[in-house]
């Protein structure tokens, strides 16, 4: 059958009943009744997006039973996810299959008339993230549901997600995106959790007697934050979470005084300038961004989340000094480090705890993971920006730090080397050297119990080079824990037809224990069985093609190889070694047209922040490319490009169960993890990548002979950045690389703007910061090993099937049950 036929979710699900008992008639009943009287249409004037609304209505109303009843339960311990970012896409697959509802759904709505697919694609993505981070906190929510770790997710319910792109002959265009505009199905609005966030202001010193002094903190200005609650349903329904969302809200909707003074404008200028804390997400990626507005989005949701966390402790156990005994909470990267004297204003100012009380709770509640260790990506805010704008939080800070410092100097740091200023002040919470700013990843380390990197390679760079003497001080509190992905949606969902063939193959436990993926290795050279895999990539590759005419109105051949490089645009991932190696290869091609070439389509997709001017510049580049390329008659049926607009989470579902190998290219040591890498193993793409971040442990799985390693390491990346001249004498001793920066520079692809990529080549052959030149020939190398071992169809289905079946360790299931051991030391439920 044909890939348009292909249901998206579909009867796989057959192992899996409903969790709720419902028929088709309750839920046709049920759905019909939304439409009716919740939206007031008739089924003859119902456009899709109004069958969306009333079938998550109704699918929603099937877990309000299961949300009151987490709500009220009180569990020994609470995980407290604090997150500004939550890449969670669509909601309504993960919904209909976890409560085991999606067959009955899909024939509730084939009785009203109305295909499942089409009302599937009417639900808006919600973008609430850039890439893996917020992403990352999407598998996380669902995992946590699934095994069940009660959790509470808290973020910003921006009015405006990540940006949409296009392009314009090339060039990226952002425009805003609309996620709400129809409102929110899923939600539900929590008037009665509101809590007031201050701004500015002044701190006042009192004295309740007896020496004590009390400072306490009177902000200029209040914004209020108003729960928006989003329930996550767990695997068979077992359990349900919270994600609960805050928007920023004004005091007073309008100040009468000046509307009626005339000043109409004037009037709700100060709702605009609160409203504008959730108005949108910042595009930036990987990258620190020093907007006033952004740190007051970092303290708005980060104040609202610790109010609430805090009031529902103290109802439940009375006694704030419980706190670590009851609730873990993860910070996810530096954006909510603020909660460091946030939590200790909170618990000296309205709870009366001394400071060292407050401490003790603090440290021992509070856990941090980052991300990143690219420089540019490591927040700091200059200490002037803070004192205006939480002077509290400032001076809670400088004595924090100088209790810290000290420390050092009475605890065995007493010798020459660590009493001297460098040492100190590589330890400081305050950097002094780029004007004053408070490093934020100093302050949740040290504010943290638990201190955690993202794969093994990540986890001990942030041991050896950025926190280093941190470390040092307490060797216990780095701890690593592998990223993960959830298979429910990165399968179960994305890929019905290879969940379809697991299930029959290895039984229907496999939805449940992943490991039972392992018994498909037995198969990986049994013909029949390799037919069958061989003919579910076929369909989803073709499902590609679909998509990918439709948007790009390129015509690709599902017999290609299908070689895709899908992530955030940035320099550091090296989506420009890619292009160039697609120059070289047009290049090849051509100068010998008449050899056996594998034919391949290179797929590329991705955003670049917009004042990310180089990035931006990439993309072009890639377009030109692509253009030259599919135009030129010689290189037709060997080589196409395509550059997929507007990537997103639902984009990602289409995408990587049609890919053969998937580009995983970044200069070692500088991707933390990745988790793109993890998805497309599992649905058995080979990976060409670098040892960088998780394509280590992915080698370590897999096998070194089912995936395609090339490039310098970590430590080859280090050595190689010391030597002076190392692109010039890399170039020099490539002829091949020479060539194609040679093409590329001479406008061959911009002969509109001859000049138009000089920036690229020119960086590339003086600086080239990111190596591209230095594992140029190793990637040309490992491509034409992949190019010969596609023409061996019993090897290459071989490695896929061996990928799919190796990768269940990459579930985040198991990353959840690492962080409950041994981070959070919280039970299941
Ligand atoms: C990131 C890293 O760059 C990724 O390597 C990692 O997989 C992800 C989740 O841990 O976190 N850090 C970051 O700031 N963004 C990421 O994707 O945006």
């Amino acid at each position: 059958d044909s890939a348009a036929e292909m249901p998206m979710a579909a009867a796989w699900t057959a192992p899996l009943l409903s969790q709720t008992g419902d028929t088709v008639v309750d839920l046709r009943e049920s759905i019909r009744a939304k439409l009716t009287f919740a939206l007031g249409r008739t089924p003859e004037s119902a456009r899709p997006r109004d069958w969306f609304v009333a079938t998550a209505m109704a699918l929603r109303e099937r877990v309000v039973a299961a949300c009151m009843a987490s709500e009220k339960a009180v569990p020994n311990k609470r995980v407290y996810y604090l997150s500004l970012e939550f890449l969670i896409g669509r909601l309504m697959s993960d919904a209909m299959n976890n409560l085991g509802l999606t067959d009955t759904t899909r024939a509730a709505l084939r009785e009203l008339g109305v295909d499942l697919d089409a009302v599937q694609d009417a639900e808006p993505d919600a973008a609430l993230g850039n890439g893996g981070l917020g992403r990352l906190a999407a598998c996380f929510m669902d995992s946590m549901a699934s095994i069940g770790i009660p959790a509470i997710g808290y973020g910003i319910r921006y009015d405006h997600g990540l940006f949409r792109q296009s392009f314009e002959d090339g060039w990226q265009r952002e425009a805003p995106e609309t996620w709400l505009a129809e409102g929110n199905p899923w939600e539900f609005v929590r008037p009665d959790a509101t809590y007031a966030i201050g701004f500015g202001g002044t701190v006042t010193l009192s004295s309740p007697g007896e020496g004590v002094i009390r400072r306490h903190w009177q902000p200029a200005e209040t914004v209020r934050a108003v729960a928006h609650d989003i329930p996550v349903v767990g695997w068979r329904g077992r359990h349900v979470n919270r994600l609960r969302l805050w928007k920023a809200e004004a005091g007073e909707p309008v100040d009468l005084g000046r509307f009626n003074d005339g000043d109409h404008v004037g009037a709700v200028a100060a709702r605009m300038r609160a409203e504008a804390i959730s108005r949108v997400l910042y595009p930036s990626d990987s990258s620190a961004d020093g907007q006033e507005l952004r740190l007051r989005q970092e303290y708005f949701f980060t104040s609202a989340s610790l109010q609430d966390l805090i009031a529902r402790h103290v109802m439940e156990r009375g006694d704030v000094r419980s706190l670590p005994d009851h609730a873990a909470i993860q910070l996810n990267d530096t954006h909510p480090a603020i909660a460091v004297p946030e939590l200790m204003r909170i618990l000296m100012e309205d709870h009366d705890l001394s400071w060292e009380d407050a401490w003790h709770v603090t440290t021992h509640t509070l856990n941090y993971t980052n991300h990143t260790l690219l420089p540019e990506a490591l927040e700091t805010w200059p200490v002037e920006l803070m004192e205006r704008l939480l002077p509290r939080h400032m001076q809670i800070i400088y004595l924090i730090n100088w209790m810290h410092l000290e420390e050092q100097a009475k605890h065995g740091r007493q010798d020459a080397a660590h009493q001297d200023a460098a040492y100190l002040a590589s330890i400081s919470l305050i950097d002094e050297a780029h004007g004053r700013r408070v490093r934020m990843g100093h302050l949740a380390f040290h504010g943290a119990r638990r201190v955690n990197g993202v794969s093994a390679l990540h986890t001990d760079l942030m041991r050896s080079t950025v926190f280093a003497p941190l470390h040092a001080l307490d060797p216990d509190k780095i701890v690593n824990k592998t990223n993960g992905i959830t298979f429910r949606r990165w399968l179960h969902n994305a890929n019905p037809g290879l969940t379809r063939l697991a299930v029959e193959t290895v039984g229907a436990g496999v939805l449940d224990d992943p490991e039972l993926l392992r018994g498909l290795e037995a198969h990986a050279e049994d013909p029949a069985f390799v037919a069958r895999y061989a003919a579910v990539r076929r369909q989803r590759k073709e499902a590609l093609a679909k998509v990918v005419a439709e948007r790009t109105g390129i015509d690709i051949d599902p017999d290609a190889l299908f070689d895709i490089q899908v992530k955030r645009i940035h320099e550091y991932k090296r989506q420009l070694l890619n292009v160039v190696e697609t120059v070289a290869l047009y290049q090849a091609i051509k100068a010998e047209p008449h050899r056996d070439w594998t034919p391949r389509v290179k797929i590329f997709a991705g955003k670049a922040a917009p004042s990310y001017v180089r990035a931006k510049l990439i993309i072009k580049l890639a377009c030109d490319v692509a253009k030259a390329v599919n135009d030129d008659p010689e290189v037709a049926g060997r080589l196409k490009v395509v550059f997929l607009p507007n990537y997103s989470v639902s984009l990602a579902e289409t995408i990587i169960p049609g890919a053969d190998l998937s580009e995983q290219i970044s200069t070692a040591g500088m991707e933390a993890s990745g988790t793109g890498n993890m998805k497309f193993a599992l649905n058995g793409a080979l990976t060409v990548g670098t040892l960088d971040g998780a394509n280590i442990e992915i080698r370590d799985h897999v096998g070194a002979d089912n995936i395609f390693i090339f490039g310098l390491d970590a430590a080859g990346v280090q050595a190689r950045e010391a030597e002076p001249g190392y692109a010039a004498k890399a170039i020099q001793a490539s002829p091949r690389l020479a060539a194609a920066l040679d093409m590329i520079a001479s406008g061959r692809f911009s002969p509109e703007e001859p000049g138009r990529f000089r920036p690229l080549t020119d960086d590339l052959r003086q600086r080239d910061q990111y190596l591209l030149t230095a594992d140029f020939d190793d990637y040309w190398r490992v491509q034409r090993s992949i190019d010969a071992a596609w023409r061996d169809p019993r090897g290459w289905w071989a490695k896929a099937i061996r990928n799919t079946a190796r990768m269940a360790w990459f579930s985040s299931d198991r990353s959840m049950r690492e962080y409950a051991d041994e981070i959070w030391r919280v039970r299941l439920g």
